[in-house]
């Protein structure tokens, strides 16, 4: 009696420290306790098959211990049970004790949760069948550039957080980190086929309630698919540790109706082409310099430092940089090579520098270059017109 009640106490213990785990746990963080609402076909089918096998598991977990601390219970030595006194695996009994459980493993595994598995899987899978449109997302340190090969459309999507937000020197807004300039819109009941790939560092594109998180890795075209059920606005994160704003590269999807989709669609060119022809008029040092502002506060800032100043060892300073300060262009107009121009449009090969050549526009290429060589002490002077970007490309 007396061991069956240190026995029981053991347990108790044990439970009452999990349940004090869990608890506190929960104190500490407001979530919901179920997964969040799935809106396309892979994530209904996850969450299923998810449910389905807890259902199992949890049978197995009641019927495996029941019998173990039933066994327990009622064969203690303190009620006279004498253990057993054969050695070694004899006689048949003992071979199904072993294979029974075996079987019954395997049936649950193979078939009980291998089927639906399977399905999942090969839906999953199944990138091409009937897509109605293709997204590519490439990652890059840190943010996703989305591109619309049927529409020519190809955008910077970079996280909206104000930095003053992050250093709690604002409050925080409702979507904190997870809310960007320029979201992705795709149209509602259409296959999306998405390619994925990253121009350095492994990231990964995830939605939860897409049920998709795939990594976009750098020299790998990867691909997934969505088909979105409702319109509304999707919000979900890079879910691969990326380097130091690994944190701040959310994604957000706006799922539309179709007709509303053609209509941004058509908005999104219009303006492309707009900044494509802004290109080809001259501009003054002031508009560049606004222009630039705006640019470097979104694409550079976050390694260059807001006042110019850089972050070290990873991330020099641009007041009073000798690469910035140096010469724009050579006596006949042409890149010199480890120039500021260069730099800018080439990036450096192993660094974090990146080339912005793909994904800034002439005009935002010659805005930022001007704002960098007139700003944080910088005094050159000096200014790179869009049209001069565009014929050294
Ligand atoms: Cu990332």
């Amino acid at each position: 009696m007396k061991n069956l009640r240190r026995f029981c106490l053991r347990v108790g213990f044990f439970f009452s420290g999990l349940l004090a785990m869990v608890m506190s746990s929960l104190a500490r963080a407001d979530y919901s306790w179920n997964f969040p609402t799935p809106v396309t076909p892979i994530a209904r089918d996850t969450l299923e098959i998810h449910n389905h096998f807890m259902i199992v598991i949890t049978v197995l977990f009641v019927v495996v211990f029941g019998i173990m601390i039933y066994s327990m219970i009622k064969h203690r030595k303190s009620v006279g049970h004498q253990p057993a006194k054969f050695t070694g695996p004899t006689g048949t009994v003992q071979w199904l004790w072993a294979l029974v459980p075996f079987a019954i493993l395997l049936f649950i595994d193979y078939v009980l949760m291998g089927i639906p598995a399977y399905h999942a899987v090969i839906d999953m899978e199944d990138t091409r069948t009937k897509a109605d449109m293709v997204l590519k997302v490439t990652g890059m340190q840190w943010k996703w550039q989305y591109e619309y090969p049927d529409s020519g459309i190809k955008y910077l999507s970079t996280m909206s957080t104000s930095r003053d937000q992050i250093a709690n020197k604002e409050a925080k807004g409702e979507h904190y980190l997870l809310e960007v300039d320029n979201p992705v819109v795709l149209p509602v009941g259409k296959k999306v086929r998405i390619l994925l790939t990253s121009t350095d560092v492994i990231h990964t594109w995830w939605v939860p309630q897409f049920g998709v998180k795939r990594d976009a890795i750098p020299g790998f075209l990867r691909e997934t698919w969505v088909k979105i059920e409702q319109p509304g606005t999707y919000r979900g994160q890079c879910a691969e540790l990326c380097g130091k704003d690994h944190g701040f590269m959310p994604v957000v999807v706006h799922a539309v109706p179709e007709s509303e989709y053609l209509a941004w669609v058509d908005q999104k060119k219009t303006q492309l082409a707009a900044a494509a022809a802004g290109s080809g008029k001259t501009w003054s040092k002031d508009d560049l310099m606004a222009a630039g502002k705006d640019v470097y506060e979104k694409q550079c800032a976050v390694c260059h430092q807001p006042e110019g100043q850089g972050l070290a060892p990873a991330f020099p300073a641009l007041a009073g940089s000798k690469i910035v300060t140096g010469p724009l262009l050579s006596a006949e107009g042409k890149l010199l090579k480890d120039s500021h121009v260069d730099r800018v449009l080439n990036g450096k090969e192993g660094t974090a520098m990146q080339a912005f050549r793909e994904t800034l526009t002439d005009t935002e290429l010659a805005a930022v270059i001007t704002y960098e060589r007139n700003s944080f002490g910088n005094k050159k002077g000096d200014l790179i017109q869009p049209a001069q970007i565009k014929s050294l490309r």
